[in-house]
């Protein structure tokens, strides 16, 4: 970047309010970490360059272009939890913004407010906050959590303290009542989207921003589905960053460069071009969501030579899998169906929760996963106790699983590596078995 760009883009982050110091050791961090493990990878397609670019200006052109939106009046929505439908924001004229971090760096300091025995992803989402580290954060005019577990919704009456918050209550059962509390819950949240942007949302702008959302879905899932070719056309590291990407990224734009890079897969799928070997084992990742900058796992087993062939996570399979059906012309029924199509995502908050062990078999099948790894982020209760259904389930099904249970630091990785070794090797012994 020139100096020119430098100093362009701190007065931006200056004028958000975001601590100059802390965010320039940020970004300098992720700058390594990208040419470490992005750049080092073998044979990738040559459309990820735009998302190469994205990542290695995080937070210039994107920022420059929501400062630019709220120059002129608009407002920036920012939350937590892929049940916050972004096609409501969108309808209210606002951008949407995805904010779950996956990176130890604010991590000591959320520690000094937050029990330290609290999920990292939280720590680390609140922890921007409290430092002031993150623009996204430090540019939305509202923050909006949900209470889909115990330590997020405490979290957010926190968070409340520090920044505008608003909280969407997400039933934990999944029968036609709850859907209906949920469908409310929406229309709350509706009202409040108009208060906070003065823009009041008709039908047609839902239906137009319904559109643009599950188009980004369907692109996504073209995206995942190109993997399950073997070869895999792409890496799973690539994919992961892509998902994660998309948190942020314009809507309509983001599932135009994903189009244009399923096109060369298409290609790379017919002519047999892969990121590894023909035969190299292949792994499906099922848990807790991975954000961004969270690569650990993913890096570790396609450096080890396998590759990692879907995520049945909100970073994957959970954000994008189901669209809206609504079953009348009004606005109430397109609420209703947005309501329904979140509804139905298999999150370990529900109880029960049997259709997300369903998902996963499935998946392994669909993907020719050779093998599982169930991934927990420390302290999530939810996703951790889900791992004794799934373990049973997938024993039953013989696929064979790895239970991960990890934090954001990189202390237990020599550990974690010789795990994933001795997996890998597993799969290699049992391949083909069912
Ligand atoms: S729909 S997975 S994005 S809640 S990992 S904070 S559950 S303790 S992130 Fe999630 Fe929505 Fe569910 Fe998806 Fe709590 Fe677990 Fe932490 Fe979690």
């Amino acid at each position: 970047m020139s100096k020119e760009d430098k100093a362009s883009n701190e007065e931006l982050w200056a004028g958000l309010g975001v601590d100059i110091a802390v965010h320039d050791q940020l970004i300098r961090g992720l700058a390594v970490l990208e040419r470490r493990l992005h750049r080092k990878q073998n044979n990738r397609p040559l459309k990820m360059d735009y998302f190469n670019e994205v990542l290695s200006d995080l937070h210039g052109h994107r920022i420059a272009e929501i400062v630019e939106h709220k120059n002129q009046g608009g407002k920036l929505v920012g939350s937590y939890c892929v049940f916050i439908p972004e096609d409501l924001v969108l309808a209210a004229g606002a951008i949407h913004v995805g904010l779950c971090a996956g990176s130890d760096f604010p991590v000591q300091d959320a520690e000094k407010v937050l029990p330290r025995n609290t999920c990292p992803l939280i720590k680390s989402s609140f922890g921007y906050k409290l430092i002031k580290a993150c623009p996204y954060t430090e540019a939305s005019d509202l923050l909006v959590g949900e209470t889909t577990c115990d330590g997020k919704k405490k979290m957010f009456e926190v968070l409340a303290d520090y920044h505008p918050t608003y909280v969407i209550e997400v039933p934990q059962k999944k029968n036609t009542r709850n859907q209906g509390v949920f469908a409310a819950e929406l229309t709350d949240f509706k009202v409040q989207l108009e208060q906070t942007t003065g823009n009041q949302i008709s039908q047609e702008s839902l239906q137009e921003a319904t559109a643009k959302v599950e188009n980004k879905f369907k692109a996504l899932q073209r995206l995942f589905s190109l993997r399950q070719a073997d070869p895999a056309p792409i890496s799973g590291l690539d994919v992961l960053t892509i998902t994660q990407i998309g948190f942020q990224d314009d809507v309509e734009r983001f599932a135009l460069r994903v189009n244009e890079l399923c096109d060369e897969l298409d290609d790379r799928v017919r002519d047999g071009i892969g990121v590894a070997p023909k035969g190299a084992p292949r792994v499906l990742i099922s848990g807790s969501p991975m954000s961004l900058p969270n690569w650990r796992l993913h890096t570790m087993l396609e450096k080890a030579g396998a590759v990692v062939v879907c995520e049945e996570s909100c970073i994957g399979t959970r954000l994008f899998s189901y669209l809206s059906e609504p079953e009348g012309d009004s606005l109430e029924e397109q609420l209703k169906a947005i309501a329904r199509r979140h509804m139905s995502i298999n999150c370990a908050c529900f109880t029960p929760n049997h259709g997300r062990v369903e998902d996963v078999i499935r998946l392994a099948k669909e993907y020719k996963a050779d093998g599982v790894i169930h991934y927990t982020l420390q302290f999530c209760h939810t996703f951790n106790n889900e791992g004794v259904k799934m373990e049973k389930a997938l024993a039953e099904a013989g696929i064979p699983l790895l239970r991960v249970e990890a934090d954001y630091s990189s202390d237990d990785s020599g550990q974690l590596k010789t795990r994933i070794e001795a997996f890998l090797e597993l799969l290699g012994d049992i391949r083909g078995a069912y």
